[in-house]
């Protein structure tokens, strides 16, 4: 048998290699441990002073507060205006008419200056693009002409996604010549104005596998967010979108172009459900490659209010009670969090997200970091396990007796409403079946389980874990760290813990990850 030839060996592990990268090709979200500034508003780009100048007399700033990442306006010339009944605007690069970067944010030669300042405070610039429509005021020197399918007005079937408005600025993203137009267009932001990810403008305006080519050209690990604001009930009937949930068709969009999504579906869960209902995020999903995906945000230059004129667009602002609470949610929870520029810096929530930043810095949280929530309690209590500390929050919740050792809060503000606890690093999770047998509960009991750590309500009957009867026994599996030795017992109690019975004789113990099922009986 002749011994293969060592060129035919090493094709064969360039094959083996390449195909493993492309095969699980992991979501471009930076290092996983970002933290984002949105670095402008809806008002930017009629500041009495040039944006750009802001950004770089702020860049060393910027990089101290420890944000990694920043997210900059579109820098292509936009010359549009417009006005309704409500408000007017133009020019904030959204409606662009070529990739002059002379634009109302400032000159050229000062988006390079302030680019170049934030990479070197070590804060990446990532650019936002807007490749599914231009204005085309130019009719004649455009630079895509007309009535070559490059436009979606001359060939409709030819785009590969929504038109946004009428679509008469619509351009056909998977037309070649356009394709490769932006493509050279963001390795030249990559090459010259040092762009390290970029921002996807209306990606429900085309298809996300273009996406996806447009980075494998810009290669290396370059960060990627799209903006996919379509909820499931703006998809056509038929489409499987339409009746599945926000997280599904986010999750889908990024599958296809390996790029995070802002993670509207924690948007819609602030704006419209409980605190307890924020869990529902796609950064709180139990998989962790969802919650890898997400770039988490309270608002945005569309969503939130802005500095100046007409408050900005505030589509659908967060109210700001919620504000706060919101921050401290996505700061000390997974995803990659986003922070609004007039958060920060106009209207002085500024202590709080510095306090917050240092908390995820110090426990090492990851976009893909576990959270478990403790849905006994009211309001949003969760731990997050960082690297190299572990993130207890309680939001607004009757969270009262503690577990031994888990003292004071690290941080309380908005006279407890926020208090995060920071703690020792823990070993990952696992479940644990717990039981209880010959429990006798009379109608309007419950039998729980009651016992020492937080996911066991720390010994308080009020939040103690309800179990469900199965024949003569009742159970539940829950989450807890392992290697822990817990103690607990069984109760049978009334709705509002009286009256209570307690499981007589000594506590049951168990160490967890060790067994897989803890009994106690009457
Ligand atoms: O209503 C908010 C939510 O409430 C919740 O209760 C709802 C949600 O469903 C509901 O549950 O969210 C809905 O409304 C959102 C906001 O409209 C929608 C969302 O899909 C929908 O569910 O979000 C869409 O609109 C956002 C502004 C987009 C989203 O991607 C998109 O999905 N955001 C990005 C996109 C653009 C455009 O690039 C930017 O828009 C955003 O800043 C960016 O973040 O075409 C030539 C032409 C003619 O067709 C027109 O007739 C003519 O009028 C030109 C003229 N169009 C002008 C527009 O009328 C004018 O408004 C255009 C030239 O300028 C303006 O457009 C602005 C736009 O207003 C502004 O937001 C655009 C260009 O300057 O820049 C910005
Ligand atoms: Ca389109």
């Amino acid at each position: 048998m002749n011994a293969i030839s060592p060129l035919k060996l090493f094709v064969w592990l360039c094959l083996i290699f390449t195909a493993t990268l492309t095969a699980n090709a992991a979501v471009r979200n930076g290092s996983g441990e970002e933290i984002m500034l949105q670095g402008f508003h809806w008002n930017s780009s009629r500041n009495s002073e040039p944006w750009d100048s802001v950004l770089l007399q702020k860049a060393a700033t910027i990089g101290y507060e420890g944000f990694t990442l920043i997210w900059l306006p579109p820098v292509w010339t936009d010359t549009s205006s417009w006005s309704s009944a409500q408000s007017s605007g133009g020019g904030e690069g959204y409606f662009w008419s070529s990739f002059d970067k002379n634009s109302r944010y400032g000159s050229d030669q000062q988006l390079k200056q302030a680019a170049a300042a934030l990479n070197a405070a070590g804060v990446k610039v990532v650019y936002d693009v807007v490749p599914n429509h231009m204005s085309d005021d130019k009719a004649v020197t455009s630079m895509f002409p007309r009535g070559s399918h490059e436009w979606r007005h001359d060939c409709l079937q030819c785009d590969e996604g929504d038109a946004f408005m009428d679509g008469v600025a619509d351009l056909n993203t998977a037309n070649p010549r356009v394709f490769e137009t932006f493509k050279n267009e963001f390795i030249n932001l990559r090459d010259n104005y040092g762009a390290q990810g970029l921002r996807f403008d209306f990606v429900r305006g085309y298809a996300p596998e273009t996406v996806d080519r447009w980075m494998n050209a810009l290669g290396s690990r370059q960060f990627c967010v799209g903006e996919n604001w379509k909820g499931p009930n703006e998809y056509p009937q038929g489409d499987w979108r339409r009746s599945a949930s926000w997280q599904d068709v986010l999750k889908d969009w990024s599958d296809r172009s390996h790029c995070t999504v802002f993670d509207f579906a924690l948007k819609e869960r602030m704006q419209n459900g409980s605190l307890a209902e924020w869990r529902h995020g796609l950064n709180g999903n139990p998989d962790p490659a969802w919650r890898a995906i997400a770039v988490t945000f309270v608002d945005n230059h569309d969503t939130g209010y802005s500095p100046g004129a007409y408050g900005g667009q505030h589509h659908w602002a967060l109210p700001d009670a919620q504000i706060n609470l919101a921050y401290a949610y996505i700061l000390s929870s997974p995803g990659t969090p986003t922070v609004y520029w007039p958060h920060m810096y106009d209207w002085q929530r500024d202590q709080l997200i510095r306090q917050l930043i240092k908390l995820r810095k110090g426990a090492a949280i990851r976009a893909d970091s576990p959270i478990r929530f403790n849905t006994q309690y009211s309001g949003l209590v969760a731990t997050t396990s960082g690297a190299s500390g572990t993130l207890v929050i309680a939001l607004k919740s009757d969270l009262q007796r503690l577990p031994e050792g888990m003292g004071a809060p690290t941080l309380t503000w908005d006279n407890g409403d926020i208090r995060i606890w920071s703690r020792p690093a823990q070993s990952a999770a696992v479940a644990v079946n717990v039981h209880c047998e010959n429990a006798n509960p009379q109608p309007g009991e419950g039998v729980y389980a009651a016992g020492s750590s937080l996911e066991f309500g720390a010994w308080d009957p009020q939040h103690a874990i309800a179990l469900t009867a199965t024949g003569n026994r009742w159970s539940a599996s829950i989450e807890v760290p392992a290697q822990q030795t817990l103690e607990w017992k069984c109760i049978v109690r009334g709705q509002n813990a009286s009256p209570i019975y307690w499981q007589p004789g000594a506590n049951n113990s168990f160490t967890s990850g060790v067994v897989a099922d803890t009994v106690g009986r009457f």
